[in-house]
């Protein structure tokens, strides 16, 4: 944590910057200059001690200048912390639900979303469906293979409403094994933004109250998405953490997860690694011109150390940031469809310009305090 530097390590003594040799003249008693010329040996031994003295000097203040970032964020964590805690009461999160989220990294907020929402979401999904036209994309999207599918079909999906096949849903001769109804992976990434139902929920008063608890002062929507999880084909999402996808310095954003059908082991709930969120972000996933890649590779995660997330449909959870979550492969006959919000602050952080998102209109916050 916070250390304390030493004065000598601070601040070196300057070198000899005078290079006059000191005689003594006992007949005058004091010491006076003597203008010497130093030889050239005398000369580089000066210099030596001068570079490295200099040397030491840039060092320590680089040293500094990393302590006094790293506090600095630390501190701007801490006072969204100590903000939340002191807003339980603002906010509809009680402090006991705040502390199990600092403590767990999620929390399952049950029946936070009204039968009525979950029908009319899931009926206008229904309606978005049946009007899409399959021919126009046959994207796949596929968390699996991220670098290959991302294409410029995802990268527009950032303020479009976009649909995503299963990887699974075509035979090798490129046709539709099913329905397209029950082929699509997911709808994203603008719901939120470009349609009336999903904006609906997604800036309801709840939403809003839920990210005062969370202590968010200027939180926008980042991002959306109707994931289906579809019988016997929906894909696996793996381990991953929020943050890597959707950057702010500091890191700001929050998962919410919303059930529209229950979620179980059998049809592919979400699992999570509870505190994970505490030890950081692992990696980042970047754009650049050559499209997109992770700047690490993958640690290897012990699956025994996941719990499922078993939800009822209209329950909501939130996920931390750099909370690892994954959720496997729906191999029943059930779907389990869910709508998830991705949620960042603009205030006191700054949005990281390599992020895959590139939204050509900045999103207007859901509030600002
Ligand atoms: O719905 C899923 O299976 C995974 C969703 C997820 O990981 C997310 O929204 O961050």
């Amino acid at each position: 944590m916070w250390q304390i530097f030493d004065k000598h390590n601070l601040y070196p003594p300057a070198p000899p910057l005078t290079r006059y040799k000191e005689t003594t003249f006992s007949s005058a008693k004091k010491k006076l200059v003597d203008y010497v010329v130093l030889d050239n040996a005398v000369n580089k031994k000066l210099d030596a001690l001068t570079t490295s003295k200099l040397c030491v000097r840039m060092n320590t203040l680089q040293k500094i200048e990393r302590q006094v970032l790293y506090q600095f964020a630390t501190l701007l964590q801490q006072r969204a912390k100590v903000k939340r805690s002191n807003m339980g009461t603002e906010g509809n999160l009680s402090s006991e639900q705040l502390h199990l989220f600092d403590s767990h990294g999620y929390l399952v907020l049950e029946s936070f979303a009204s039968p009525e929402e979950i029908d009319s979401m899931r009926k206008r999904m229904e309606q978005l469906l049946d009007d899409f036209d399959f021919s126009s994309t046959a994207s796949i999207f596929s968390t699996k293979n991220q670098q290959q599918t991302t294409n410029d079909h995802f990268f527009q999906s950032a303020d479009k409403i976009s649909f995503f096949w299963e990887e699974k849903a075509f035979d090798e001769d490129g046709n539709l094994k099913q329905p397209k109804q029950l082929s699509i992976n997911k709808v994203g990434h603008a719901l939120h933004d470009k349609d009336a139902v999903f904006n609906k929920f997604s800036s309801s008063d709840k939403v809003s109250s839920m990210l005062r608890s969370l202590g968010y002062q200027r939180p926008v929507v980042i991002q959306s998405m109707y994931i289906f999880k579809q019988p016997g084909i929906g894909g696996e999402v793996v381990p991953h953490q929020d943050n890597s996808f959707l950057y702010t310095e500091p890191t700001t954003c929050t998962g919410l997860w919303l059930a529209l059908e229950d979620a179980t082991i059998v049809n592919g709930c979400l699992w999570a690694i509870p505190g994970s969120h505490k030890n950081g972000l692992v990696r980042r996933f970047l754009r650049d011109d050559s499209g997109v890649h992770f700047d690490k590779p993958s640690p290897c995660y012990n699956q025994k150390d996941f719990v499922p997330l078993e939800v009822n449909a209209g329950s909501l959870v939130v996920i931390h940031g750099d909370l690892i979550h994954q959720s496997f492969e729906n191999q029943s006959s059930k779907s389990r469809h869910a709508y998830s919000l991705h949620v960042v602050d603009t205030n006191g952080c700054k949005w990281a310009e390599d992020n895959w998102i590139r939204r050509n209109v900045d999103p207007e916050p859901l509030y600002s305090s």
